[in-house]
């Protein structure tokens, strides 16, 4: 049985809700993959004798399909994990040195109450607190609900959460109207899979079937990326394009589909504005000039507009991974163009996908309550290293005095990590972590509380590459005294005397208020309904067609190639190419002494900085890798397996050179995000990383990032 707060539901007898009768050997536990990944899986997972032994993917799910990643196959051994944190720890050592003794919850919660009392109640205020948060869980009710609630009600600094997705997600708001594209269960139906700067298999294997069968059917697989990845290997061709350049490409491809009058003029002319001033901006970009910009020889630019513009209905799998450079949202924009140009919209299999989640209409509003508390100054995420070290927290205001970190690992993911570290070592700073393992953040808490983890809790979940929404029960008892966020929130806002009665709600009730929701699209959506199945397709047909006949949210109701508001914003209303910062366009100087594009993208068996300390994962990544081209092996006398060091002047990480030409000269890769503390020096590649901004939305530009490496 789990908690009863958990379940103290009046319309809901616990005995209905219960997750598993202990007596039982074998019951089977319908969950939800919690992690950052566009698959968002339905789980079952087998429990004897209140122990769960077993987690699958469910096979009756059209995108889970009966199978899981090579990640969360492992889940059972991360949950039961020796080093599971088991009760709440305070440190005794000196920060940074991960010396904690276990401490009792009162105790932990006094604590905590007392200090984050004292701060509010100190001429800074409660602004001088900041939550740092993000996907650890992309669940609502343990990601965004009570905690949001208590910051909130305490007038707490409020945090712009960007480190993913922002600047692509406003790329595709200022085009389409929002981040909503083309269904994946469309794709058997394409003619053209275009994998542009995402590593599927690596971080959206669920898409994989649908990719085959569109194959399988005579489409070609095209994948656009730096680094012949494993995704880039199963593809029929590699296109191995200049880090940050993708807005250029696409802007080549719009030429020749004009050229060769390959558009459809009439889906421009009824669903889209500024056809001539995209014309004009298309017209300067010769496949001449995009080959020189990308990197890329002149017939591979010509070969794939001309096979774009034939296509009936080509689908671009457009992840995260490009729009992690200057220009990303804009190259987002870019190429969220190129369907509207020549109307593969109209039909399934057409169209650009960087997420489905704006489908998810959720009631967030009574989930977070964003209106409660006072007004407070926002921090964004990406620039905790200045916000901890600068006097005003660079952003004016108070100096952070305390902060509170959940579902997320700053100390390893965060950009610049040198200044993160150096300001989480602020004897000053009081500083709070909830986590399943003591990570590097925690090694810097001043307390350490344990968390449930999924098969521990309840939750409910989108998704942002597909639409379904999933509920996810409690398999097993918590943890040793592990508790749901929801419920340590809870406890935390009590011990302050926070009484405001949207502070005990408890998780199902949360879960209930998320689905009241005013949207069409999720009609039918109940809690009673999830219960039974475990989860549901969002109202919507299968495959979405979300703009064969127009329909656009933005401001025009069309697909705008111009857009005013990005006007007034002041950038460049129609689509354009902006160089990456540390680039020969724009910091000459700079890439001569750094000659390299370091990109660190995810290793095949990490989640970000999840599942690094299990074993059996790591054991798989080995160490931490640097792949290089052999001639830029070469040109620096580093032999395959040579330790080499990595650096910039923001700093610098080792490892173990691998020489292989399956990435594109000048560029190298590093698989991330590793646990400093899990490696040879206690460094990771976020050494090298900047706190710059990308264009649009303030993301992370984690890419544009150049780099030397040197023999160790
Ligand atoms: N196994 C696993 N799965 C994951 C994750 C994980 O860590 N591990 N992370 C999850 C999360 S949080 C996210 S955001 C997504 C991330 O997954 P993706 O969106 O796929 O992003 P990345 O893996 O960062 O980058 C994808 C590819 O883009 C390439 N790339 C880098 N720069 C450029 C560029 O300028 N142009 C082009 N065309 N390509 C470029 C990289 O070489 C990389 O192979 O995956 C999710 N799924
Ligand atoms: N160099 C480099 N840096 C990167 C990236 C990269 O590709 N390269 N990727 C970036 C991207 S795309 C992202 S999204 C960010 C991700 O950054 P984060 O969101 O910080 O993701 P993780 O590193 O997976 O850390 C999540 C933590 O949450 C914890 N957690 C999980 N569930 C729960 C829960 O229920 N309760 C509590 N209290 N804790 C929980 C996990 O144990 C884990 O330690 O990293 C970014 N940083
Ligand atoms: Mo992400």
């Amino acid at each position: 049985m789990v908690s009863c707060s958990q379940l103290s539901d009046p319309l809901m007898p616990p005995e209905t809700l219960s997750p598993v009768s202990t007596q039982d050997a074998g019951t089977v536990v319908r969950g939800a993959c919690p992690h950052d990944c566009p698959d968002t899986c339905a789980t079952l997972v087998s429990v004897e004798n209140g122990r769960a032994v077993s987690v699958a993917g469910d096979p009756d799910h059209p995108v889970t399909q009966g199978f899981l990643c090579a990640k969360v196959n492992r889940y059972i051994e991360r949950t039961y994990h020796d080093a599971r944190l088991r009760t709440p720890l305070r440190r005794v050592g000196a920060k940074g040195t991960g010396v904690f003794a276990p401490i009792t919850w009162d105790a932990a919660l006094d604590e905590i109450a007392t200090r984050l009392d004292s701060i509010a109640a100190s001429p800074d205020g409660p602004q001088a607190i900041l939550p740092y948060s993000y996907a650890g869980t992309m669940g609502l009710v343990q990601g965004e609900s009570m905690d949001r609630r208590f910051f909130h009600l305490l007038g707490a600094s409020r945090l712009d959460r960007t480190i993913c997705s922002m600047a692509g997600a406003v790329g595709m708001r200022m085009t389409v109207g929002a981040n909503i594209g083309a269904d994946s269960e469309g794709v058997p139906e394409s003619d053209l899979v275009l994998l542009w700067g995402t590593n599927t298999l690596t971080a959206n294997p669920h898409l994989w079937p649908f990719v085959l069968q569109a194959r399988a059917r005579g489409a070609a697989v095209i994948c656009i990326d730096p680094i012949r990845t494993r995704t880039a290997m199963q593809c029929d061709e590699w296109i191995p394009i200049r880090p940050g350049t993708d807005a250029a490409l696409a802007l080549g491809m719009m030429h020749v589909i004009f050229a060769l009058r390959l558009e459809d003029t009439e889906y421009m002319n009824r669903y889209t504005i500024g056809q001539e001033a995209l014309r004009a901006r298309v017209a300067e970009w010769t496949p001449d000039r995009t080959a020189e910009v990308t990197g890329l020889p002149l017939d591979t630019v010509v070969a794939l507009g001309e096979r774009f513009g034939r296509a009936r209905a080509a689908f671009i799998r457009v992840n995260y991974g490009l729009q992690r450079h200057a220009g990303g949202g804009m190259a987002v924009r870019t190429i969220a163009c190129l369907p509207a140009v020549c109307g593969h919209w109209r039909r399934a299999g057409g169209g650009v996908q960087l997420s489905t989640s704006a489908n998810f209409q959720f009631n967030r509003t009574a989930v977070g309550h964003p209106e409660a508390g006072p007004a407070a100054r926002t921090i964004n995420m990406i620039r905790l290293g200045e916000a901890l070290t600068l006097p005003d927290a660079g952003v004016g205001g108070p100096p952070v005095q305390a902060l509170v970190v959940y579902n997320s690992n700053p100390a390893a993911v965060a950009p610049d990590r040198n200044m993160v570290l150096r300001g989480l070592a602020r004897d000053d700073l009081f500083t709070v972590v909830l986590e399943h393992f003591q990570t590097d953040t925690c090694d810097w808490a001043d307390i350490v509380l344990p968390a449930t983890t999924q098969l521990e809790h309840w939750d409910i979940h989108f998704a942002y590459g597909h639409h379904y929404v999933t509920l996810n029960r409690p398999a097993i008892e918590p943890v040793g005294e592990a508790k749901p966020n929801s419920e340590i929130f809870r406890l935390i806002a009590a011990r302050m005397g926070i009484a405001h009665p949207m502070m005990r709600d408890d998780d199902l009730t949360i879960i209930r208020q998320s689905l009241d929701s005013q949207s069409p699209k999720m009609d039918g959506l109940s809690l009673d309904t999830l219960l039974e199945k475990g989860w549901s397709r969002l109202n919507l047909p299968t495959p979405y067609l979300p703009y064969a006949d127009g329909g656009f949210a933005t401001p025009s109701g069309k697909c705008e190639f111009v857009s005013e508001r990005l006007e007034q914003m002041g950038f460049d209303p129609v689509p354009t190419y902006i160089p990456p910062y540390e680039s020969v366009e724009r910091d000459p100087q700079l890439v001569s002494r750094f000659p390299l594009t370091l990109i660190s993208s995810p290793a095949h068996t990490f989640l970000n900085s999840t599942f690094v300390n299990v074993t059996s994962l790591r054991r798989q990544a080995k160490e931490p890798e640097v792949l290089l081209h052999p001639a830029d092996a070469e040109r620096r006398g580093i032999a395959a397996g040579a330790m080499v060091t990595v650096h910039n002047d923001r700093g610098a990480f080792l490892a173990k050179a691998r020489v292989e030409p399956t990435i594109r000269e000048g560029v190298v890769w590093a698989p991330s995000v590793w646990w400093g503390k899990l490696a040879g020096d206690g460094a990771n590649a976020n050494q090298t990383t900047s706190q710059r901004e990308t264009d649009l939305g303030h993301g992370p530009v984690f890419y544009d990032n150049q780099v030397e490496v040197g023999i160790a």
